[in-house]
């Protein structure tokens, strides 16, 4: 395969001149953030008072970790660390989860992290004869405006088409001959069942690559978006508190996301003890961003699982890589005292062929038990009036996701197209059990 390098200098950089540079980065660094009165207040007493006190990257262990919670007690401007006047871009998190965080960028911030994206997409063999889709929410969530420069950097022509309306997105990529859209992978999955039922002629479609993230996915998943949609698909990390999309993704080995290290501090961590982890045990990851100057953020608690991959990537690159995320540790469900992942109920779907592209999760107490229903759409090659091959179908995914998660599910099949889809991040799970028990 031939590689291709946005930057090659810092892709292929020698691991010791790497850490040299993250050194540097990570004083420079912490200098903004004792500008803010978050860190001021968070590094006294830990012996690092101006940036010359961190003399090794070790000394990055003596900070203490920065959670969410941190960040919506600084709301609004409490992690600000230059004049405002000097910031030119804010992002936020919606607050679906609680109160919202707010991400400020200066000029220079934009540019550093426009040319991570850019990063992320050359690598993957677009150039600027690429026509790139942006099929992701734009406003204050990062995807959008995040990949539309990133895009604009590498010279693709970009269509900044957002999410939603498929019909519209169908009649764009025809007019305009795209080759590569930017989408959840949920969403990706509703375009392939939408294309089937509108019959859109795949061949009148020039598309060669998707890149999928901002939700958790499986390899499986992967594997049957790239072989209905014939693409193939690359797995693109990030979150808003770390800029947004741009933090670690797959080159075309598709072995791993590099995470890119010129930029960012990876740490993964035993979520209950706090210490490290051995490479290749999962834990929790712990990002230091060393891109930004307007909102510096040290340690900052990621709650994706990940593992680091040992040993070198054949394409060249130095940067470390991270497993696919497998979900959060605060998307755990816990069922009868069983604790289940999301994903591994998508892991069970995504590997029976005749499992339909979309699926919930329903969580309900019955009594004193808990009781876990999975409602999965069957593939477009199922007759719902069909009972018999309908009840083996049932049975076998019934069977799949009890042997993952030893928790016995009650299995709902649905038609094609008759469950929720949503535009951005996919809303799997509904625990309608009592909070307070
Ligand atoms: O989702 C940024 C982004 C935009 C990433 C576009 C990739 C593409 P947030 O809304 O702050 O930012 O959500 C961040 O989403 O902590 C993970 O839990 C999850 N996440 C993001 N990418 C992946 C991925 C954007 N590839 C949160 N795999 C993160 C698994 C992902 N989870």
């Amino acid at each position: 395969m031939n590689y291709q390098y946005w930057n090659e200098q810092f892709e292929k950089m020698p691991r010791r001149d790497l850490e040299a540079w993250q050194l540097e980065k990570l004083r420079e660094t912490a200098g903004f953030a004792l500008r803010t009165p978050f860190y001021k207040e968070r590094l006294a007493g830990t012996g690092i008072g101006e940036p010359g006190d961190i003399k090794t990257l070790e000394d990055l262990k003596r900070i203490p970790f920065t959670t969410k919670e941190d960040l919506r007690r600084g709301f609004p401007y409490g992690f600000l660390s230059i004049s405002r006047d000097e910031v030119i871009r804010l992002h936020a998190s919606s607050g679906t989860t609680g109160a919202p965080t707010t991400i400020y960028f200066s000029r220079e911030d934009l540019a550093r992290w426009t040319g991570f994206v850019a990063r992320c997409i050359y690598s993957t063999g677009c150039n600027k004869t690429d026509v790139f889709q942006n099929m992701i929410t734009y406003g204050l969530f990062t995807g959008g405006l995040g990949f539309h420069a990133g895009g604009e950097a590498v010279g693709m022509l970009v269509i900044p088409s957002g999410p939603g309306n498929t019909t519209r997105q169908f009649r764009l990529m025809q007019d305009f001959g795209t080759t590569v859209v930017h989408a959840t992978p949920s969403f990706l999955l509703h375009v392939e069942a939408r294309m089937r039922e509108e019959g859109i002629n795949r061949d009148r479609i020039r598309l060669k690559r998707a890149f999928a993230g901002a939700e958790p996915y499986s390899e499986d998943t992967r594997r049957r978006i790239e072989e209905l949609l014939r693409i193939d698909v690359y797995n693109s990390y990030g979150l808003s508190e770390m800029n947004g999309p741009g933090v670690a993704f797959e080159c075309q080995a598709k072995n791993g996301l590099h995470i890119w290290e010129d930029g960012y501090i990876a740490e993964i961590i035993n979520p209950d003890t706090l210490e490290p982890v051995k490479d290749g045990e999962t834990g929790e990851l712990v990002l230091t961003i060393l891109c930004r100057e307007a909102t510096p953020i040290l340690r900052y608690r990621t709650r994706d699982l990940s593992a680091f991959y040992t040993g070198p990537c054949p394409c060249g690159r130095t940067h470390r890589r991270l497993r696919r995320i497998t979900g959060r540790t605060d998307d755990m469900l816990i069922i009868n005292g069983v604790n289940v992942f999301p994903s591994q109920i998508e892991e069970a779907i995504m590997a029976i062929k005749e499992a339909g592209n979309n699926y919930l999760i329903v969580v309900e107490k019955e009594g004193v038990l808990d009781k876990l229903t999975v409602k999965t759409e069957v593939g477009p090659d199922i007759f719902m009036d069909d009972a018999r091959p309908l009840n083996a179908l049932r049975e076998r995914i019934r069977k799949t996701i009890q042997a993952s998660i030893t928790v016995n599910p009650r299995v709902e099949l649905h038609e094609p197209g008759s469950l929720p889809v949503s535009e951005g991040k996919a809303l799997r799970v509904q625990d309608k059990r009592p909070k307070d028990l």
